[in-house]
Order: structure tokens, then C-alpha cells, then sequence
């Protein structure tokens, strides 16, 4: 037997479901370690930060939050936003934070349909969907580059300028990215999205940069789209996507479509990695804090226990990761399902299920 690894996790629950569905990651995980008999173990930080340490503290992490999780080897974060702190103080006060103070700079979101989960998409010629959304994570329209005329508030007549940046070296390393994952799936196919007919200076930029990045990869096959058709391109021919790359806000907003055709936003799990490993990745799922259902105990927990597994393959356990998602997805053939996806099992149930079914 190999030595034994101990992994050191920074727990970021977060607010609202992100708490409870953590809770859930965290049981499968630590179940996975004490079956591993000595291979692996994880030893786990939990940071307490979020809307509530926001109300008591006046901010959602500490000033030197970043440098606390710096050395561990990976994140598993919940979910950000609850009633009584506004959305982008604790967006970017936490999540944002992170991706961006770590450079997580590549953000993967794989969209599949689990066994037993209700169709929302029934096209004729699907009958799975197989697509990695590929977001870039670090610039584009989330740079936080802007600024409001305050003076000019309650006059009706302020004036707010939101500007996307966009840098050659940002597009090609994420594009560049897209194309290596590519390489590694069964269809060699990228698919970049922009709207550079009426964005005509970043996304033209960044359609300049896929053509010169697609010359490196010519066993890869390519295709562009603008971001409104392919909205629609989700729905009307699925089986043409492969690999999506996209910006910051137009992959935020295709993979909720994404995942929703998958049946549901809590089965999308997300990967915000730093390629080069210079600094902890960052594994959640892509749901929000959904206030509406927090504290009631029915949040679905795959994204976030997918998610898991997104971690497990990036910490080098690529036959536990694959074990994961077998049990995930054996436990939706099953009929174990929140309500989300038209069950009514609770996220407890639907864990306790998972952990069964790794046995298998
Ligand atoms: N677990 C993901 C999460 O909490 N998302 C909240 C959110 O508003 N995210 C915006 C974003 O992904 O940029």
C-alpha cells in the first residue's frame, strides 16, 4: 500500500442551503476516508464567514481570510447571499473574493443527465447530454471596474458605468484551456460564445484569439456562436455541444439553462480551479443560497456531493472521484429524489443513499 495522503480542506459553508448541503459533502467525504482504511484522510478547517459574520463583523471574511486558506489543499464552499445583506456585498465580499484573490481563473461546469432525474429537455435525437461548460473566472464582465455618479443619487438623474475587461492573456489561457480539455473527451469539439457584433472591442478581441488558438489544436473541431442563439442552440440541437467556452456572465447564464435541461439547478456541480496550482482550487455547486428553502432540510445535495467528486479528481483520487459519481448516479436510478426533481426524499435521505450505493 502506498503512503497514506492527509489533505487539508478549508470548509466554507456559507449561507442558506450552503450550509446544509456542506454538512452533506462533508459526511460523504469523511465516510469515503474512514472506508479508504489509511489511504486518505482529510483534515478539515471550517471558516465561519458569510451574511451572518457579515451582520456581526461588518464583513463577510476576514481582511487576512485569503492567507488563512492559503495553504490547504483544496476549498469546498456552500453558497453565498441571504435577505438582509445586499447581493453583490456578499458576492463580492466572499466568493468573488476568493475566485479572483486566488486566480482561479478557469471555472468547469459539467452538464449531464443523471439516470431516474425527469426530463426537461425531450429532444428526439438526446438521450444524454454530455457538455462541459467552460467559464472564464478572473476578468470579463465581473472585473468590478466601474463606478456611480452618487451625487447625482435621488435626482433622477445618476449615472452608473459597469466596464467588462477583457486582456489577450486572459481569453488565450482560458480558451487554451478549453481546447486541452477538448483533447481529452471522446468529441474533439469546442464551441466558443461571445457577442462580438455588438460588444466590439472585448469579445472581438476575444474571437480573434480563438481563431489564432484554434491553428494549435487542428484535430479539434470548432464552432462560434453569439450568445442569444445559443440559448437557443441548448434547447433546439443539444447534440452539437461538446465543450462551451465562454465569459464570466455569459457561462453564469448558460450553465443555469444548462443545468436546469438537466432537470435541475441542485445537480450542477462546479470546479474553480488555479491550472497552475499555485494557489487552493475552490469545489461548489453552482446553486445560490436559495433563502426561499434554507433551514427546511429539502436543499438537493448532488451538486454540492458532485462537486466532491470534482475535488477528489483534482486531489489525485480519480478512481474515488469516478466511485462518487457512480453512487450519485445510481442513487437518482433509484428514484431518490428531493423535490426539486419531483421526489420527496430530503437532503439527508438522498446523502445517506449516496453513501449506501458507494458500497456497490
Ligand atoms: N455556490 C455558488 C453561489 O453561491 N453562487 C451565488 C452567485 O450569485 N454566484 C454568482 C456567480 O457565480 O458569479
Amino acid at each position: 500500500m502506498g503512503e497514506a495522503k492527509t489533505f487539508r480542506l478549508a470548509v466554507i459553508p456559507g449561507d442558506g442551503i450552503g450550509k446544509e448541503v456542506v454538512r452533506e459533502g462533508m459526511r460523504v467525504l469523511e465516510h469515503m476516508a474512514e472506508e479508504s482504511e489509511g489511504k486518505f484522510s482529510f483534515e478539515s478547517d471550517y471558516f465561519p464567514w458569510g451574511c451572518e459574520y457579515y451582520l456581526e463583523n461588518g464583513k463577510m471574511m476576514d481582511e487576512d481570510g485569503l492567507e488563512q486558506i492559503r495553504n490547504h489543499d483544496a476549498i469546498y464552499f456552500g453558497a453565498v447571499g441571504f435577505p438582509g445583506v445586499p447581493d453583490h456585498i456578499s458576492l463580492w465580499g466572499l466568493r468573488l473574493a476568493i475566485c479572483q484573490g486566488f486566480d482561479q481563473w478557469a471555472n468547469i461546469r459539467p452538464v449531464e443527465f443523471l439516470p431516474g432525474v425527469p426530463r426537461r429537455l425531450n429532444h428526439p435525437d438526446v438521450d444524454n447530454l454530455n457538455w462541459v461548460l467552460v467559464r472564464e473566472n478572473s476578468e470579463g464582465e465581473y472585473s468590478g471596474i466601474g463606478g456611480r455618479n452618487f451625487a447625482g443619487r435621488g435626482t433622477g438623474n445618476e449615472v452608473a458605468v459597469q466596464s467588462a475587461l477583457f486582456t489577450e492573456k486572459g481569453c488565450e489561457r482560458i480558451i487554451r484551456f478549453a481546447f486541452d480539455l477538448a483533447r481529452t473527451r471522446d468529441r474533439k469539439k469546442v464551441t466558443s460564445v461571445t457577442k462580438s457584433n455588438a460588444q466590439q472591442y472585448g469579445m472581438v478581441l476575444w474571437d480573434e484569439v480563438f481563431a489564432r488558438v484554434s491553428k494549435d489544436y487542428p484535430d479539434v473541431e470548432t464552432d462560434q456562436r453569439l450568445v442569444d442563439a445559443m440559448a437557443a442552440e441548448f434547447v433546439l440541437h443539444p447534440e452539437e455541444l461538446e465543450v462551451v467556452v465562454a465569459s464570466n456572465l455569459f457561462a453564469d447564464i448558460l450553465s443555469d439553462l444548462g443545468s436546469a435541461l438537466a432537470g435541475s439547478l441542485g445537480v450542477a456541480a462546479s470546479a474553480n480551479l488555479n491550472p497552475e496550482r499555485r494557489t487552493p482550487s475552490m469545489f461548489e455547486s453552482v446553486h445560490g443560497s436559495a433563502p426561499d428553502i434554507a433551514g427546511k432540510g429539502v436543499a438537493n445535495p448532488i451538486g454540492t456531493i458532485g462537486s466532491a467528486a470534482l475535488m477528489l479528481d483534482h486531489l489525485g483520487l480519480a478512481e474515488e472521484a469516478a466511485r462518487l459519481n457512480n453512487a450519485i448516479a445510481e442513487t437518482t436510478r433509484q428514484g431518490i429524489l428531493t423535490r426539486d426533481l419531483g421526489g420527496t426524499y430530503d437532503t439527508v435521505e438522498v446523502t445517506d443513499a449516496i453513501i449506501q450505493n458507494l458500497a456497490k
